[in-house]
């Protein structure tokens, strides 16, 4: 194994983002993509050092692997990576972590130790990273017991040394706060955007507050098709949350109750405004 040596699998915004930041401190990357044009982009830029072209053939050499593809494709890599390498730390970036700790857990792989980035942007592929994405950005690992305390140090290190704001956090919890957090909204926004149906005069119209709330629907369909699968039973519960929630409202409406009306616009706000 190699100290300095990291190989990212899934070189989009995230993969590409965290391959720019370790080259800047120091590190020798190695990347796999199913679209060679991005790893061939990221070699010109002095980014990647060498393509990867077949992961069965993966040599035990990597300090850390990051596997950095949508999250139901992210096990049957694990599952390869882990045949190879048994020396370095695998991790992944996924924003679902249950399914992949669970899959660690029953498959006894101990150098794997799940992560997830608070960080990102609507936008799609290696050309939108930056290395300074995960700058000042919270990033959640969910160890399990069967990790090794050296190796927990030394991801959290890694990802610190990056600017990261590392949290350690159980992986059922974690999948709760991102649910939250970040999987309901996408579903509502998303929801907010399908009202419309193309129709053009909404589009045309469609201002500041309906570009903020909407932004994120730009997002990566597939990713967030696995996401919404991955973290299913989470987003149900919450999904009933939600309707209940407006159902509430309706009636309140319906009954022109101006304080309950005042009150839910009201709690927003307060809560809202402590979110910096
Ligand atoms: N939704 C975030 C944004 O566009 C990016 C993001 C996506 C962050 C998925 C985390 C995550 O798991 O701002």
């Amino acid at each position: 194994m190699v100290r300095n040596k990291i190989l990212i699998v899934g070189l989009g915004l995230i993969g590409g983002s965290l391959a720019k930041a370790f080259k800047k401190c120091g590190y020798e990357i190695h990347a796999y993509d199913i679209d060679k044009s991005a790893i061939e982009k990221a070699i010109c830029e002095g980014v990647v050092k060498e393509r990867i072209d077949d992961l069965n053939e993966t040599e035990d050499e990597y300090a850390f692997s990051f596997i950095c593809v949508p999250v139901l494709e992210s096990i049957p890599i694990l599952g390869k990576l882990s045949s190879k390498i048994k020396n370095g730390i695998i991790t992944d970036v996924g924003s679902t972590k249950t399914h992949i700790c669970k899959y660690s857990i029953e498959h006894k792989i101990a150098n794997f130790i799940g992560g997830h980035p608070m960080a990102g942007t609507e936008k799609i592929g290696y050309k939108y990273s930056f290395d300074e994405l995960f700058n000042g950005a919270y990033y959640f690992i969910t160890p399990t017991e069967m990790n090794r305390k050296e190796d927990i140090e030394k991801l959290k290190n890694l990802l610190q040394s990056i600017g990261c704001k590392v949290e350690e956090v159980d992986y059922v919890l974690h999948d709760k706060i991102t649910a939250v957090i970040s999987h309901l909204p996408h579903v509502v926004s998303a929801g907010l955007v399908n009202m419309l149906n193309s129709n053009e005069i909404y589009c045309k119209f469609a201002g500041g507050g309906f570009k903020d709330i909407t932004r994120i629907s730009s997002s990566s369909p597939k990713m967030w098709a696995d996401i919404s699968i991955s973290n299913k039973n989470m987003l149900l519960e919450l999904i009933d949350a939600y309707i209940e929630l407006l159902k509430n409202f309706k009636t309140s409406l319906k009954s022109e109750n101006y304080n309950e009306i005042f009150n839910y616009f009201e709690k927003a706000k307060i809560i809202r405004d402590t979110i910096v």
